[in-house]
């Protein structure tokens, strides 16, 4: 049998062939000529435009993408130039400590890292994937690949690299408390969360959370039928082993919630983002995930004493179902076939 080095914890294969697009969609407001800054703490700051980047030393290194929402993409062959070959050329003074990345588009999308962990990560400035340039939805024509790390801190459409004394939070990282040192293997997606244990205990009480930022709630176990969570961010909450039969999480941000084990009977989801959430051992009957996006979703039972309840009851769109990983799919559609 072939033998495949390992994942990090909770991570998944990524169908094959198959690359989700994730966070900003292409930005409408790309420029007609390219070029990436070089500013902050440098000695010569610069401006490159893609022959200029092409005229430097060229790199080519497998990278594994492990993306938050818990699928992977083991040995992506990027080309580009390595940021310590960029920086070389700018001349990075002493004081620099961190390295921030700019994108184009209208919420100027960023993220960073501590410089010296960038380079010693093999950060690249990447404009080839797989022997092809980088399409536009992939953050072409040139994009940020940090390896060993979440796949947020490789950032889509480059505009400015700057040099930092201090470090300043990245959109995700500030947006969606995912967390600042994303290192997969010690599974560091979220930051600490949001609400004190006081203010979760007054509104698991309420089973109102519409609207409400409730990132890594804990919940488990607590009884939530009809919870009414409308347009809430629960990223990362945890409601294994409740009751929700009835509740409503339309357009709720659920990305990585876990449900393990939860009587979701009766609850809908349509509009929500169930990236990389665990429905496995869930009651999923007369449940409503149309229109959810599914990316990294997982159903199939770990746990043989408590499978995971579905039927033709249950309702997907079928289109929705090609973004789930290859067992995952096949386990669904069975599902649904069932009576
Ligand atoms: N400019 C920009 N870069 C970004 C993001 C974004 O929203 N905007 N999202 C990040 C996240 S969360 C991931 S997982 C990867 C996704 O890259 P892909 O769409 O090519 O898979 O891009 C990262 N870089
Ligand atoms: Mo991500």
């Amino acid at each position: 049998m072939e033998t495949r080095p390992p994942l990090p914890p909770g991570q998944q294969l990524a169908s094959k062939g198959k690359w989700p697009q994730v966070g900003e969609k292409t930005p409408e407001d790309l420029p007609d000529r390219w070029t990436v800054e070089v500013a902050g703490l440098v000695s010569q700051p610069r401006t490159f435009d893609l022959e200029a980047l092409a005229a430097l030393p060229q790199t080519e290194q497998a990278v594994d993408l492990h993306c938050v929402t818990r699928w992977s993409k083991p040995g992506m062959r990027f080309a580009g130039v390595r940021l310590a070959d960029l920086l070389d050329v700018c001349g990075p003074l002493p004081e620099a400590r961190f390295v921030r990345f700019v994108a184009y588009g209208s919420r100027s999308h960023d993220t960073s890292l501590p410089l010296e962990e960038a380079l010693a990560l093999g950060t690249m400035v990447a404009r080839q994937v797989e022997g092809l340039p980088l399409t536009i939805e992939h953050g072409g024509p040139v994009r940020v690949v940090t390896p060993e790390r979440y796949f947020y801190k490789s950032l889509k459409w480059l505009r400015r690299i700057e040099l930092t004394a201090r470090d300043q939070l990245g959109f995700w990282e500030r947006e969606a408390g995912y967390h600042n040192t994303a290192d997969p293997w010690r599974e560091e997606r979220y930051l600490a969360p949001a609400l004190s244990r006081l203010q979760v205990r007054e509104v698991l009480k309420t089973r109102n959370f519409a609207g409400r930022e409730l990132r890594s709630i804990d919940c488990r176990g607590h009884e939530l039928a009809g919870l009414d969570a409308r347009d809430a961010t629960l990223r990362d909450a945890d409601f294994r082993d409740c009751p929700l039969a009835g509740a409503r999480f339309e357009g709720a941000n659920l990305s990585n919630a876990r449900f393990a084990g939860a009587d979701l009977r009766g609850a809908t989801f349509s509009r929500a983002d169930v990236e990389g959430a665990d429905f496995a051992g869930a009651d999923l009957r007369d449940c409503d995930l149309r229109g959810a996006s599914l990316f990294g979703a997982t159903f199939r039972a770990t746990d043989a004493k408590r499978p995971t309840r579905m039927d033709a009851t249950t309702k997907f769109d079928d289109s929705a179902l090609e973004a789930l990983m290859p067992d995952e799919e096949a386990f669904v559609r069975e599902r649904l076939r069932s009576g």
